[in-house]
């Protein structure tokens, strides 16, 4: 068995660099442990990526270390639901494989894999599907995320790679965000460029239909029309040329297809007139942006999922590379395209050849290039033609022609689109299996064997961040219970089929530099991946192996710039001028029906397995919110803190309210984050359907689903602390959030007021202690507390008029050992005589300020500015990310003094 890091005991305190497990920016940790196993976290001052910074969620990374179960670890090898050993789960997963193949062939098998898999991991899961399996039925969320804008780097760039470094953030002049709310979701990036305006003045421009927290920060925000973003960028290639901004040298020598990249442009948005008009963009608006860019040399075009989720995504992301090469901006310092990329290891992914329609180290499936493969990994049968991508797959499990998935690291029963026929197809599925660190994920209900994976703080190995610096995650401690690390549970496996010869490792070092030598393999320059120079690397080096920018070829130095020599990975060298059309809507929308947009909140990181665990990064945003214009509310009826019910074609959900004018009209926003887990279905997969994909990249049209939506009119409202989770089965809302000690569970539903003999209601709960209770029936409710050894267990308020007091207070109590002098009395009013007000939601999650507390705070001592905010509580001064909300609460709370 592999036994993997010393666990803390006795000595010192230890200190040990790593890597974040979150977003793409791959900031740099030091893990901080004490000799009782204590664990702190500060941002790595010597990380390139962040330079000691951290974000709310980085900050919070200690938090998620919750040990065993309580933690919600997946402890140990299940069949069936039946804790197993090891021994028995890998024969069995190499049993079902084999015999499926025997019986079935290679391509009725496939693996499910993502992102958030270790570089090392990934190479062995690609190898053994496509080196011995036979087949490149490997597919990952990837497909999700970063797979447009992988296929339009491939047709622009001749491969699959990121121009420039972060620092072109600070040196460009002008950094146009698209799509891309960085401020939330690449935070420390966001501050290393608002830092950099605030030295300079670097303008940035924000094109998004809605106004996100990105906006704070910049100059501009253009609210295009979701799904015109090719329009913007043709028109601006087309005005580019006109107004004779191109670099002429650099089209001539270096590139190749401007003309009918320029004729398409041209029928596609001829004038800023049609440009503003298909926009739905004011013309000035158009004009002014495109004088900008073309006036300023220095210009970096981000973009992120608002580009790559669309079934026009390749489309774009080629829009946008044609401008920076009509312009010649690439390969030079603060200019060129830069595709964010979202999860911590997407890139190391894109490395190994983690998609299906990749082969290994950049390679794809032409009869030369699967030789080579099968050369150096001395393989049998080597795939020779592309794999299933996601939807395809799923689809495949569920027609039966795919008979054994392995899923890992991914949570495909919430986060691919048409998460309902997905859970029909694991239902179906002859065996499903899936590695999680997680025990209890909506796709884990489903699976037949579930493979207990190390997580971030035992795991070992590298990621690859956006700006393609490898970094190394390194393990501080032991394993939770009997968890292994992803690369050995496959490689057992892959022993077990019968392949040990080729997977013999025996530590991440030795995949890592079977990967490095692959990458150099028969390379010659040709192919953009090449850490060539790490083949040799042993143990020792690969221990203390700092961050560096690949490629590193053998015998060179690390290159953070590409493209310097204008040379590109094209046969010839030029880079390619794509012509791009714009398509209309995939989806027809129905009178009525709003465009529902999808996609990240500030404290949460994707299906909240993790981060759903730590009370501080749950206070944000505490229950699903749709977002909603007012003009949009009131049309339907809706107003703020009330209910919604949101109908697709694909399914429907419930979600609190929330009405904003920085929402667009005519278009509603849900984040993606909520699960069965947490909620009472709003699981956005489930809302979505996979009717739309690419045609080039396969990546699906995730944020232009058409969607009704409705008043929710609860009778009856109500909320429960408890120390141990429940999901509530009485048909109608509710929402569960962690707080510091147990878990507050919000409840709407119509009827009759559930009543306490409704054994039914909250399945399950059976709180320790004695109760106490009042029935009020003047708001036609009840109210009861449980109480064990003067701590409070549980209490629940259940009424009919919709009124229940503030959650802070008997939150806190939850907290707490014992009930201080007063509060037994007070709890069943649900406020502590003579207490400050309710804290409402958290705003600054780093100390814990409230909303409440902020209009009392902005109100009773006149505050007028963030810095006076920070200054009187703290709010905003740690990570900063809660400073463009500081800004909102400002201004409402003035707003509201002068109504
Ligand atoms: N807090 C947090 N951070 C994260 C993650 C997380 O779960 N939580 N996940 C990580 C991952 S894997 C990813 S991929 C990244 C994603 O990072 P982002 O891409 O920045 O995040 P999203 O919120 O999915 O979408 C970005 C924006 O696209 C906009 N958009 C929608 N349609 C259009 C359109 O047609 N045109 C334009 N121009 N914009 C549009 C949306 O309004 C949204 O504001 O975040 C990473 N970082
Ligand atoms: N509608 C809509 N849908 C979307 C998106 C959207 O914007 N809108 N965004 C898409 C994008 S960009 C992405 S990236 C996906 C993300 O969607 P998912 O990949 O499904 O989301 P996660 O919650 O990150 O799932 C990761 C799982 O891996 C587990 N895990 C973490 N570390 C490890 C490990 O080391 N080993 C193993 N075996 N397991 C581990 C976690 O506990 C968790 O259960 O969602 C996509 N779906
Ligand atoms: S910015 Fe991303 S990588 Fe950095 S601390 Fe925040 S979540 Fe982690
Ligand atoms: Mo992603």
């Amino acid at each position: 068995m592999f036994d993997g890091p010393e666990p803390a005991s006795g000595g010192p305190a230890r200190e040990v660099r790593t890597t974040c497990p979150y977003c793409g920016v791959g900031c740099g940790v030091v893990a901080t442990v004490t000799a009782d196993g204590g664990v702190s976290v500060r941002g790595d001052a010597e990380h390139p990526a962040n330079r000691g910074r951290l974000c709310s969620k980085g900050s919070a990374l200690a938090d998620t270390l919750v040990p065993g179960e309580a933690g919600g670890r997946l402890l140990h090898p299940e069949i069936g639901g039946r804790r197993v050993s090891w021994d028995t789960a890998l024969a069995e997963v190499a049993t079902r494989f084999s015999d499926t193949i025997a019986k079935h062939g290679p391509d009725s098998v496939a693996f499910y894999v993502s992102g958030q898999l270790l570089t090392e991991d990934y190479y062995v899961a690609n190898k053994l599907m496509k080196g011995f399996i036979g087949a490149a039925n490997i597919d990952t969320n990837s497909r999700l995320c970063m797979a447009s804008s992988v296929a339009g780097h491939k047709r622009g760039l001749g491969a699959d790679a990121v121009p420039g470094t972060y620092a072109d953030f600070e040196t460009a002049k002008l950094v146009v965000l698209v799509g891309s709310n960085l401020a939330w979701c690449h935070p420390v990036l966001n501050q290393r460029l608002l830092a950099a305006k605030a030295e300079h003045g670097t303008r940035i421009v924000v094109v998004d239909p809605r106004r996100t927290a990105s906006v704070d920060g910049a100059d501009t925000h253009l609210a295009l029309q979701a799904g015109t973003d090719s329009v913007l960028f043709n028109g601006l290639l087309v005005h580019l040329h006109a107004q004779g901004h191109m670099d002429a040298a650099f089209v001539a020598d270096h590139a190749a297809g401007l003309d009918e990249a320029l004729a398409a442009a041209r029928a596609d948005a001829p004038d800023i007139a049609t440009v503003a008009r298909r926009c739905k963009l004011s013309e000035a608006e158009v004009a002014a942006f495109y004088a900008e860019v073309a006036t300023t040399e220095r210009v970096v075009t981000v973009y992120s999922q608002g580009v790559n989720q669309s079934s026009q995504g390749t489309d774009t992301v080629n829009a946008i590379l044609n401008t920076h090469f009509l312009t010649g901006r690439i390969g030079r310092p603060g200019m060129g395209p830069f595709s964010v990329t979202g999860q911590p290891n997407a890139m190391g992914g894109r490395e190994v050849g983690g998609l299906a329609n990749q082969l290994a180290a950049h390679m794809g499936f032409t009869s030369d290039e699967v030789d080579r493969v099968r050369r150096f990994w001395n393989a049998p049968r080597v795939a020779d033609k592309p794999g299933l991508k996601a939807v395809d797959l799923f689809r495949a499990i569920e027609a039966g022609t795919v008979k054994a998935v392995w899923i890992m690291a991914t949570n495909p029963a919430v986060s691919m689109p048409d998460a309902g026929r997905v859970r029909r197809a694991l239902a179906r599925c002859e065996t499903v299996v899936v590695s999680d660190c997680i025990h209890d994920t909506d796709t884990g209900r489903l699976a037949h064997i579930r493979l207990p994976a190390a997580g971030w703080s035992e795991k070992d190995g590298t990621v690859t961040n956006s700006d393609r610096t490898v970094s190394r995650q390194r393990a501080f401690r032991a394993f939770e219970g009997e968890a292994r690390p992803d690369w050995w549970i496959l490689t057992q496996v892959a022993r077990r089929m019968g392949f040990g010869d080729a997977f013999g490792y025996e530590s991440p070092a030795d995949v890592f530099r079977e990967h490095a030598a692959l990458s150099a393999f028969e390379n010659g320059g040709t192919r953009a991946f090449d850490i060539g120079a790490l083949a040799g690397i042993g143990h020792a080096e690969f221990e203390t192996l700092a961050p560096f920018p690949w490629p590193w070829r053998a015998g060179g130095q690390p290159e953070a710039r590409l493209f310097t020599e204008k040379r590109f990975f094209t046969g010839d060298g030029r880079a390619r001028f794509v012509p791009v059309t714009t398509t209309p809507m995939p989806r027809a929308l129905a009178d009525g029906a709003l465009l529902l947009n999808s996609g990240r909140l500030r404290d949460q990181w994707h299906t909240m397995t993790r981060t759903g665990l730590a009370p501080r990064l749950s206070a944000h945003a505490p229950e699903p919110c749709l977002d909603l214009h007012p003009a949009d509310a009131a049309a339907r009826g809706l107003s703020e803190g009330g209910l919604a019910r949101i109908v697709t074609v694909a399914g429907e959900a419930l979600a609190r309210v929330h009405v904003t004018d920085a929402q667009g009209l005519g278009t509603a926003f849900l984040p993606m984050h909520w699960t069965d887990r947490f909620t009472e279905a709003c699981v956005i997969g489930r809302l979505v359907d996979d009717e739309a994909v690419d045609p080039h990249s396969g990546q699906p049209d995730l944020k232009r689903m058409p969607a009704t939506i409705h008043p929710y009119r609860p009778d009856w409202t109500a909320f429960l602390l408890t120390r141990r989770p429940v999901e509530p089965a009485h048909g109608g809302y509710w929402a569960r959030r962690a707080v510091a000690g147990g878990h507050l569970i919000e409840m709407a539903g119509t009827g009759s007021v559930p009543c306490e003999a409704d054994a039914d209601w909250l399945p399950g709960f059976e709180p320790d202690g004695a109760a106490i209770e009042f029935s009020d029936t003047a708001r036609g409710g009840w109210r009861k507390a449980w109480l064990s050894d003067g701590r409070l267990e549980a209490c629940l308020f259940v009424t009919a008029d919709g009124r229940l007091p503030g959650r802070s207070w008997l939150a806190g109590l939850l907290a707490a050992d014992g009930l201080e002098d007063g509060a037994r009395g007070a709890l069943l009013a649900g406020r502590a005589p003579g207490a400050r007000a309710d804290e409402g939601r958290i705003v600054c999650s780093c100390f814990s300020v409230g909303v409440n507390r902020l209009i009392a705070a902005i109100r009773d001592g006149g505050l007028t500015s963030v810095a006076e905010i920070g200054a009187a509580l703290k709010a905003g001064t740690n990570c900063g990310s809660c400073v463009p909300e500081l800004k909102e609460v400002l201004r409402h709370a003035h707003q509201r003094e002068v109504a």
